[in-house]
């Protein structure tokens, strides 16, 4: 018998129908969602030191949540590459002071760091979600520190440290090792007592990945759809798009909205990008039209994809 275009393998929601549970509530992700990066540090990538002033960086926030953000991302420690930890108490003292005036924020926090002890202060100050790029690989204990508190959980993909994964960015079967390092994880967070529907996974785009292996995630998005929870992608001024399209970091927007339409139509449902006025547009629109192509019973504008039996998202 023919399958329709929505249906799925047994046990696999559509993203659709996916919900991320977080802290103080749940985001639907019937549509996009967009988290807008605030980084407080002196040296990240594209705005390191533009919102060091915990009040520069509070209305940075309140700016993007009115720009359409679902959540705010804050981060006080850079994990670009060739970067060294930064320690607790630094880290803390940078992030804290941002989440204290941020307690009236319409839309929810998260923290962006890879330690315990500034993810239980943060959590502690109200933040709802926490976003590890280690995966739970650097402090474990992150795990249980989320679900005491009952927080959401990102879960990306790195392979080494900020410090060293650029050395070796070759790989048998990219895809194939990106999803099964985040189940683990995921086992990992769930073992330890986090809710499943807290959990996004995230493939982390550049992190110990060349600009090739970085466009393959992109287009390979479907396989992370094995692991059952919604994708989270962080494409936002990244280098890889700067090696495709020869463009410095202050011109990358066109292709970080271009990354982030390919990567929803190819299953993502969570973007993590400093843009989010032209993010929050460029998304809705292809929602919008993902919508009338459902309505006009087409979920994938490749052939293959419809009316032969397979799904729209590359698998
Ligand atoms: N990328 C960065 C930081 N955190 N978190 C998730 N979940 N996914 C990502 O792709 C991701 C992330 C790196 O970007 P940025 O915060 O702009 O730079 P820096 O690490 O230099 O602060």
């Amino acid at each position: 018998m023919r399958k329709s275009a929505t249906q799925r393998p047994e046990g696999r929601p559509a993203p659709e129908s996916q919900v991320w549970r977080i802290r103080g509530g749940v985001l639907g992700l019937d549509r996009p969602r967009i988290m807008g990066v605030l980084n407080v540090t002196p040296d990240s990538f594209s705005d390191g030191g533009r919102h060091l002033a915990p009040e520069a960086a509070a209305d940075r926030a309140r700016e993007m949540a009115e720009e359409g953000a679902d959540l705010v991302d804050v981060g006080g420690e850079s994990t670009r590459p060739g970067a060294t930890p930064v320690p607790v108490e630094e880290e803390w003292a940078r992030v804290g002071p941002v989440l204290e005036r941020l307690g009236d924020l319409s839309v929810p926090l998260s923290v962006d760091t890879r330690k315990h002890q500034v993810a239980r202060r943060a959590l502690e100050a109200g933040a709802s979600v926490v976003n590890d790029v280690s995966g739970l690989s650097y402090d474990p204990e992150v795990a249980e520190v989320v679900a005491e508190y009952g927080a959401g959980l990102v879960l990306m993909h790195m392979r080494g440290t900020p410090e060293t994964m650029q050395r070796d960015t070759d790989y048998d079967d990219l895809l194939g090792e990106v999803r099964d390092a985040l189940r683990r994880a995921l086992d990992r967070a769930v073992a330890a007592g986090v809710e499943r529907e807290g959990i996004v996974v995230d493939p982390g785009i550049g992190f110990g990945k060349s600009a090739e292996g970085s466009r393959a995630l992109v287009a390979g998005l479907g396989r992370l759809a094995a692991l059952g929870r919604p994708i989270l992608v962080g494409p936002s001024r990244k280098s890889f798009i700067g090696d495709t399209l020869e463009v410095g970091v202050e011109e990358r927007l066109e292709g970080t909205l271009s990354a982030c339409v390919v990567a929803y139509e190819r299953g993502a449902r969570i973007f993590r990008v400093h843009d989010v006025r032209e993010a929050r547009r460029a998304l809705d629109l292809a929602a919008a039209v993902r919508a009338s192509g459902a309505r006009e019973g087409v979920t994938s504008g490749d052939p293959a994809a419809n009316g032969n039996g397979r799904n729209g998202d590359g698998r």
